[in-house]
C-alpha cells in the first residue's frame, strides 16, 4: 500500500485528476492570533515572529497548491483565544460549514497545529477530512521523496506522527479511506492492532535508515580523505538556493516557483575563482513551524549542513515576511545545534536583489555594510547572476581563512589518536621521536579545539 496515499475525495464528483490522483477541494484557514503592533493586524507564529497574516495564509495556500489540492477559498480565522475542543469559537465553525456546503469542500486545512481531539471533533462539526499544518507538511515530504533515504525518513515521520495521534475516538471515520497515511484515521477496534503494526514497521524503517546512512558515512569518508570542503545552502523555502546552487556549479537541478521543490540533497563540484575546489549541498527548505519530528527524521541528511565548513543562508530578500523567515531558519539551525550567533561559519546571502529599484538597493547595500564583519551578507541575484561573483570570492576567503596550523605531539601508540588525525586534518609534517610523533596539522577552525584538547596541540601563528 502507499503509505502517502491520501483518497480522501476519490469517489466525489468535482475534483480534477492530478497526476493520476483526484484532486481535492480545499478549503484553507488561518486561524491566527491577532497581535496589535503600531495599528496594523499581526500574527505570530510558535517562534513568536511577527508576520502578516495575509502572507502567512498565502503560504498555506501555497503549501496545499503543492500537492495539487484545489484551493477553492482561503480564509483568515482571527482567534483571540483557542477553544480546547474545537480549536475555533462555535461561530467560526457554523461559518465555516456554510462555506464547506457552497463550495463542496472536501478536505479543510487549519494552518496551525491541532490535537488529535481538536482534529476530530472539526471533522465531526464538518463532515470533511481535516488536516493541519504539520499533516500537510508530511504530506508534501511524502510526495517528495526520491531517494530512498529521503523516502524512509518522510515515513518514519509519518508514523511518529501517526502513533502520537492514535487515541481513541476515531468512531466516525471508520478506515473506510484505506491507505496508511494519516489523511485516513484507524476505527476504534483497530486502534491496538495499528500501535502495534505503526511500532513495528518504525523499528524496519529505523533499522533500514542505519543501513543506508551507513553506506553515505563511508561515501563520505572517502570524500574527507580528499580533504573537500563543503558548502551547504540553506534557508526557507522559495528562497532561491536551488538557482543558486545552478549558477554557481552550471548545474540543473529543479528550481520552481514552489515551496517545498527540493527535498533529497543533491551535491556536486564548486570551482572558486583562484582555483579552489569545494563541494557544494542544496538541501531542503525550511519553513515556519517545521515540525520537529521533521527536522529529526532529517538530520542525518542535514548532515552535509551540520559538518559543512561554510553554510550559505540564503534569503528571498524581497519577501515581505523576510524577517520572520530569517529568525525561522535560524530556530531549525540551532536545533541541529548549529550556532548562528558567532557566525564564523554562515555568510548570509540576500537574494532577489533584482526586485528592486536601484534607490531600494542602494539602501540595502547600506545596511549590508554596516553589519558586523563576523556577519558578514552579500547582496545576489541568483536569476542574473549579479553579485554572486563577490559571493564566490568570500567564499573562498572564508575556506582559506578557517583552516588552521597546529604542533602537536602524540603518543606512536595511540592508534586511534592518529588515526583521528589522518580522517580530520591535512598532516603537514610527522616525524618519529622515540615514542612519540611530533606533527604539523592543519585543520579547519571547527575541529580546532578537539585537536587542542585532545592532542594539546598548539596553533601557529596566523602568518604561518
Ligand atoms: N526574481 C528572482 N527570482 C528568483 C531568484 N532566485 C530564485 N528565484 C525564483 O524563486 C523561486 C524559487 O526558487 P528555488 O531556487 O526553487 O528556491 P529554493 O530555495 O530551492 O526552494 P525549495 O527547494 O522549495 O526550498 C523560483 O521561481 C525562482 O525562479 C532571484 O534572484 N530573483
Ligand atoms: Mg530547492
Amino acid at each position: 500500500m502507499d503509505p502517502h496515499s491520501f483518497s480522501g475525495a476519490a469517489d466525489r464528483p468535482g475534483g480534477q485528476p492530478a497526476q493520476g490522483r483526484t484532486a481535492s477541494r480545499v478549503l484553507v484557514v488561518g486561524p491566527y492570533r491577532r497581535l496589535r503592533r503600531g495599528g496594523a493586524d499581526l500574527v505570530s507564529n510558535s517562534n513568536d515572529a511577527i508576520r502578516d497574516p495575509q502572507a502567512r495564509l498565502d503560504e498555506a495556500v501555497g503549501l496545499a497548491r503543492a500537492i495539487d489540492l484545489v484551493v477553492v477559498e482561503a480564509l483568515i480565522a482571527p482567534l483571540s483565544e483557542i477553544r480546547p475542543a474545537t480549536y475555533l469559537g462555535t461561530g467560526k465553525v457554523e461559518e465555516i460549514l456554510g462555506l464547506i456546503k457552497a463550495h463542496e469542500v472536501e478536505l479543510v486545512v487549519m494552518d496551525c497545529a491541532l490535537s488529535p481531539i481538536q482534529q476530530r471533533n472539526l471533522e465531526k462539526e464538518w463532515n470533511v477530512k481535516v488536516l493541519d499544518r504539520t499533516g500537510l507538511i508530511l504530506e508534501i515530504f511524502g510526495r517528495r521523496a526520491k531517494t530512498r533515504e529521503g523516502t524512509l525518513q518522510v515515513e518514519l515521520a509519518h508514523l511518529i506522527y501517526q502513533r502520537s495521534r492514535l487515541v481513541r475516538s476515531w468512531t466516525h471515520l471508520e478506515r473506510q479511506r484505506g491507505g496508511f497515511g494519516f489523511m485516513g484515521g484507524p476505527g476504534e477496534t483497530q486502534i491496538e492492532a495499528d500501535r502495534r503494526m505503526i511500532g513495528e514497521r518504525i523499528t524496519r524503517i529505523e533499522n533500514d535508515l542505519k543501513k543506508v546512512q551507513a553506506t553515505r558515512r563511508l561515501h563520505r569518508a572517502g570524500r574527507q580523505r580528499v580533504p573537500y570542503r563543503v558548502v551547504a545552502l540553506v534557508g526557507y523555502t522559495n528562497a532561491g538556493k536551488s538557482t543558486l546552487f545552478n549558477r554557481l556549479t552550471r548545474a540543473d537541478v529543479q528550481a520552481a516557483d514552489m515551496l517545498f521543490a527540493t527535498l533529497d540533497p543533491t551535491l556536486r563540484a564548486l570551482k572558486l575563482p583562484h582555483g579552489g575546489k569545494a563541494m557544494i549541498s542544496d538541501t531542503v527548505g525550511f519553513i515556519s513551524d517545521l515540525p520537529t519530528m521533521l527536522v529529526a527524521a532529517f538530520r542525518a541528511t542535514l548532515e552535509e549542513v551540520i559538518e559543512a565548513d561554510v553554510i550559505l543562508h540564503v534569503r528571498d530578500i524581497s519577501h515581505e515576511d523576510a524577517e520572520a523567515q530569517e529568525r525561522d531558519v535560524d530556530q531549525v539551525l540551532r536545533q541541529l545545534n548549529i550556532d548562528t550567533d558567532s557566525g564564523h561559519r554562515l555568510i548570509e546571502v540576500w537574494n532577489k536583489i533584482d526586485r528592486f529599484s536601484p534607490e531600494e538597493r542602494e539602501n540595502l547595500a547600506r545596511i549590508a555594510a554596516r553589519r558586523p564583519p563576523e556577519r558578514p551578507c552579500f547582496l545576489v541575484s541568483a536569476e542574473t547572476g549579479e553579485g554572486v561573483e563577490a559571493l564566490l570570492e568570500a567564499i573562498e576567503e572564508r575556506l582559506a581563512a578557517t583552516r588552521i596550523t597546529l604542533d602537536l605531539r602524540v603518543d606512536a601508540t595511540d592508534g586511534a589518536g592518529i588515526s583521528w588525525i589522518h580522517r580530520n586534518s591535512e598532516v603537514l609534517d610527522k616525524h618519529l621521536n622515540e615514542n612519540h610523533f611530533d606533527m604539523v596539522i592543519r585543520v579547519d577552525e571547527t575541529k580546532r579545539d578537539l585537536a587542542i584538547a585532545r592532542f594539546g596541540a598548539v596553533p601557529r601563528e596566523q602568518d604561518d
